[in-house]
């Protein structure tokens, strides 16, 4: 609880046991319920979540968004929370955002990554720049001042998840969400910023950076033009 509302966090997994831990170890007692959602995980990601105290929920169509519509559809607390399920994400740092999004006024914060000791190497590079891109092309269709349009950690207020029209079942999600809640009408947005570092994620990148990044850019041309999008 905090100040009186509830919190929930919803993760979205896809074969990350590795990974899982190294979250749910670092929640906080603020947070009242905790939601793994399984997708089409090979491995024992569902039993290491329940272990570890989560309720885990499974969606059996693979994506990243199908992972998040479900999971969201699920959450039942005031305020609703996001985060990879791979140890990037600071989610010790949860319960002050949400903290935030009450004292402020706020229906929606995205945390903006800090980069921290970032270790130098191609892989890391490519994220950042394709992270640029995708950031730059968000503000020139949408008009909106966003900086990173690829965070996965979010804070929000559970009832705006009904002005917001969400069509993404793959990582565009991502990107999308963000999209529809800063141009929402009355829907008070922010980005706050947390330390971020690639370098610390467990287990394999289910993200494959150019087939993923360039289906990002897509999608935001696809939305703009409000063209459907398959497979997106
Ligand atoms: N890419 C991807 N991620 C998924 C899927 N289902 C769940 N996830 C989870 O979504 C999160 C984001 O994936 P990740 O590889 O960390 O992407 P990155 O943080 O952008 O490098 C992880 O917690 C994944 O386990 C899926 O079908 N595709
Ligand atoms: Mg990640």
């Amino acid at each position: 609880m905090i100040e009186g509302r509830s919190l929930g966090l919803v993760i979205p997994a896809h074969n990350e046991e590795r990974g899982i831990p190294e979250v749910l170890e670092r929640v906080p007692g603020s947070i009242d319920r905790i939601l793994v959602v399984d997708n089409c995980s090979t491995d024992r990601t569902a039993e290491v979540a329940r272990d570890l105290g989560a309720d885990v929920i499974e969606e059996r169509e693979k994506g990243y968004g199908s992972a998040y519509m479900t999971g969201l559809g699920a959450m039942d607390t005031d305020i609703v929370s996001t985060a990879d399920a791979d140890g990037t994400y600071p989610v010790d740092r949860i319960p002050d955002l949400a903290t935030i999004l009450i004292e402020d006024g706020l229906d929606f914060i995205s945390a903006r990554r800090a980069p921290g000791d970032q270790a130098r190497n191609l892989d890391n590079m490519l994220r950042f720049g394709g992270n640029a891109v995708l950031t730059f092309f968000t503000v020139a269709l949408f008009f909106r001042w966003i900086r990173d349009s690829q965070s996965g950690m979010w804070v929000f207020r559970r009832d705006v998840l009904s002005s917001l029209e969400l069509t993404s079942r793959g990582m565009p999600f991502s990107e999308e969400i963000k999209i529809e809640a800063w141009r929402a009408p009355g829907v008070r947005c922010r980005e706050v910023g947390v330390p971020f570092s690639y370098s610390t994620r467990v287990g394999s990148a289910k993200l494959r950076l150019w087939r993923d990044g360039v289906r990002n850019l897509l999608f935001l041309f696809a939305k703009r033009l409000r063209i459907p999008m398959r497979g997106a």
